[in-house]
């Protein structure tokens, strides 16, 4: 249910919080993409199984899609789900689980068609294929009856999208019901069986805006909280430092909490270093893709099309020479020519708007304008606030592009994430498959009754929201079906109520014990503040992990090096204060965020070759290596031995060249 917005300030944090305790069948953790079509499916198929799901925002406007989003990433349509096999495949570098990515392909655009359904305005395009958008594209029919969206790329389609989130979540609370739902909940660790390994029991979190703590017990679980932001030390820095590219809200709770109860985790090397609009975040595809904009090095040449880039490509052949340039071979690029002293790169927004407007009239060249502002003002209206601040009108003067600081997520051009079980059909391989007593339940982790979607499933990026959405509907499923052939499993924690709200509120605990001994209420010997960890995980990362501070460069003995000060941290995150609500939330995310980017961290340094230039490099080893390293690469964090064990794993092809 939601809570009212707070009053000014936050709220005070007390020693001894409310506790509320729950038991249900089904427990949804996230309110984004992937858990609103968990949400949504979910219901249909459960029949009397209890349902909740906790998100720690208000679903309306909680994850990636909370500012909307100008187009949909990932729309088969007239394409096949092979064809989205290669395409991801070859983005990737070649290292992905196609069987995963077939799966999401023969799904993902009945998602598409619910939005649409619910509200959504996709741009159409008319008999003489005009573009057209809002209230005019529905005049055109829906996708579901055969009208043409506009294609961005051979997979993207535009929408106007400022209220997707909104529309995505309103289906997904109608369905579950408000009754069946905690906003505002952060839930912190996820709990194992007390009577049987390896088996998912229940979780803990916190309320936000009221001093609680909530127990839940459950049968099976969904974790979707999404990718891990601000584990690098951003490009914007002041008062811009707020500014992300993807939501900084999502701190790796995903993979920390997986990975605590043992859940294996794959392709935690893999980062999405997206090139962006410099200092607004603003995303380039549609630039490239619809305008037909090019990019140009400092020199003002199209620097890709240059002797010295095809050179460059064809060291990563076969996916440097392919049709369509890896995305982090894009960005490679984009590195060679800023290295090389050629910088700064520049999106050519004034010649690609020229030469659309050229067979234009007054008013459609207008409107081609306002399509430009409105590609921003859908999704990251802080790239629009920034063009007004700087007196920038994208058809007089171009704009400036670099790559951000890192992400790790698993549904946009990156692929870290959980290890999961593909679908139980005979042409999914074996080592594929996670099984429960005998039976195979799509997208359940290693961790039996855990399940994840969206950003939490590794080795199948390229979902995007759609897809992701999709997703936790295919998941739904397979819950729902668990919950059903393991009716008679009574779930039973190994903590009693008083050590989880102990380990809950323990921050708050060392505020109040501590806060007296000195005036300034920051600055104390006996503890650490959330703030003070996320400057030290950022530096760390920043100059030692390949952060932007070193070109992305890293190296064996600055992965030690961080590896050491990780350790620390997590050591001094025992000495963390929170002396309100927020601060008790923020001192929970850095705990997942130094986790996840350890796991990050771990595998890069595990896989020794460079295999996304562009993303990251290691110095030691700077060239791909397919002979050794044409695998994947998992880890697990044993919980009960406290150690990480990181293992090669068969890449598996399924869908010929
Ligand atoms: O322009 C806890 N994305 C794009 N997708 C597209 O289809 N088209 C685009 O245009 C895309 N672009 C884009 C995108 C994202 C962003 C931020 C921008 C631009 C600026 C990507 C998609 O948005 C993304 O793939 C999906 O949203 C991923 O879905 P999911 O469900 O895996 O993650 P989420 O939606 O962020 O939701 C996470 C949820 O978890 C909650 N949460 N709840 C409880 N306890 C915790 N500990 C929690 N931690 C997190 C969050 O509140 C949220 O509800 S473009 O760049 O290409
Ligand atoms: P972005 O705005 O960078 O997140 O990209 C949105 C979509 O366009 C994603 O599907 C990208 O893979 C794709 N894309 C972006 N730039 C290019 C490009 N230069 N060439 C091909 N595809 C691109």
């Amino acid at each position: 249910m939601a809570l009212p917005n707070k009053p000014t300030g936050e709220l005070k944090a007390v020693r001894d919080p409310e506790v509320e305790e729950r038991e249900v069948d089904i427990l949804i953790v996230g309110g984004g993409m992937a858990a609103c079509g968990t949400a949504f499916e979910v219901k249909k198929w459960a029949g009397d199984q209890k349902v909740l799901l906790c998100d720690k925002a208000a679903m309306e406007r909680s994850g990636a899609v909370a500012q909307g989003l100008s187009a949909i990433n990932t729309y088969i349509g007239d394409n096949t789900p092979d064809d989205y096999v290669r395409m991801v495949r070859n983005d990737l570098m070649g290292i992905v689980r196609e069987d995963l990515i077939f799966d999401l392909g023969c799904h993902v655009d009945d998602s598409v068609h619910l939005f649409e359904e619910w509200g959504l305005p996709v741009w159409k395009k008319d008999e003489a294929g005009k573009n057209l958008d809002g209230k005019k594209g529905q005049k055109m029919g829906t996708l579901k009856s055969g009208a043409q969206p506009v294609r961005t790329g051979k997979w993207q389609i535009m929408i106007n999208g400022e209220s997707y989130k909104r529309i995505v979540a309103e289906a997904a609370k109608k369905a579950l019901g408000e009754e069946n739902i905690i906003e505002r909940c952060f839930i912190v660790e996820l709990l194992l069986d007390a009577n049987e390994e390896n088996r998912i029991a229940g979780a803990v979190g916190f309320s936000v805006r009221e001093n609680k703590v909530y127990i839940i017990k459950c049968n099976t679980m969904m974790v979707a909280c999404g990718g891990a932001v601000n584990i690098y030390q951003p490009r914007s820095v002041g008062e811009g430092k707020g500014r992300a590219w993807y939501p900084v809200w999502n701190a790796g709770s995903t993979y920390t909490m997986c990975m605590k109860v043992g859940a294996e985790l794959s392709m935690m090397e893999n980062r999405f270093t997206p090139a962006r609009f410099k200092d607004g975040y603003g995303p380039v595809g549609a630039w490239f893709l619809l305008f037909k904009a090019k990019a140009l090095n400092g020199l003002g040449e199209s620097y890709v099309a240059s002797d010295a880039a095809k050179a460059e490509l064809e060291r990563y052949a076969p996916y440097g020479t392919a049709a369509i340039t890896p995305t982090c071979l894009r960005n490679h690029l984009m590195l060679f020519e800023m290295k090389e002293g050629r910088g700064p790169i520049l999106m050519d927004t004034v010649s690609a708007l020229a030469t659309l407007g050229a067979t234009m009239d007054k008013k459609e060249l207008k409107h081609l304008e306002s399509e430009a502002w409105e590609d921003f003002l859908d999704m990251t209206c802080g790239q629009a606030n920034l063009w007004c601040a700087q007196n920038c009108e994208p058809e007089k003067k171009n704009s400036e592009i670099m790559p951000t600081e890192p992400y790790l997520l698993g549904s946009h051009s990156g692929c870290c994430g959980l290890w999961t079980s593909g679908p139980d059909f005979d042409w999914v391989p074996d080592a594929y498959k996670i099984k429960y007593k005998d039976k195979v339940y799509n997208r359940m982790t290693t961790v039996n009754g855990l399940f994840t979607a969206g950003d939490g499933v590794g080795c199948s990026g390229h979902k995007f929201s759609s897809g992701s959405h999709a997703e936790g509907r295919m998941a739904a499923k397979a819950m729902v079906r668990f919950v059903r052939d393991n009716a008679d499993f009574k779930p039973t924690l190994k903590q009693s109520k008083d050590e989880l709200v102990d380990l809950i509120y323990k921050p708050v605990r060392t505020y109040l014990d501590n806060v007296e001994y000195t005036t300034a209420e920051d600055i104390n010997p006996n503890y650490i503040k959330p703030e003070g960890m996320m400057y030290r995980l950022m530096k760390a990362t920043h100059e030692y992990g390949a952060g932007t501070a070193t070109f992305y460069m890293t190296s064996s003995k600055c992965l030690e090096v961080v590896m050491d000060l990780l350790q620390t941290m997590r050591e001094d995150c025992e000495k963390m204060a929170a002396g309100d609500l927020h601060e008790l939330m923020r001192a929970w995310e850095i705990e997942h965020r130094i986790w996840t980017v350890e796991a990050h961290l771990r595998h890069i340094q595990f896989r020794k070759e460079t295999r996304y230039p562009g993303f990251y490099y290691q110095s030691d080893f700077p060239k791909q290596d397919d002979e050794n390293w044409f695998c994947f690469v998992n880890s697990k964090y044993d919980p009960n031995a406290k150690s990480w064990d990181v293992m090669k794993k068969d890449y598996i092809k399924i869908i010929p060249d």
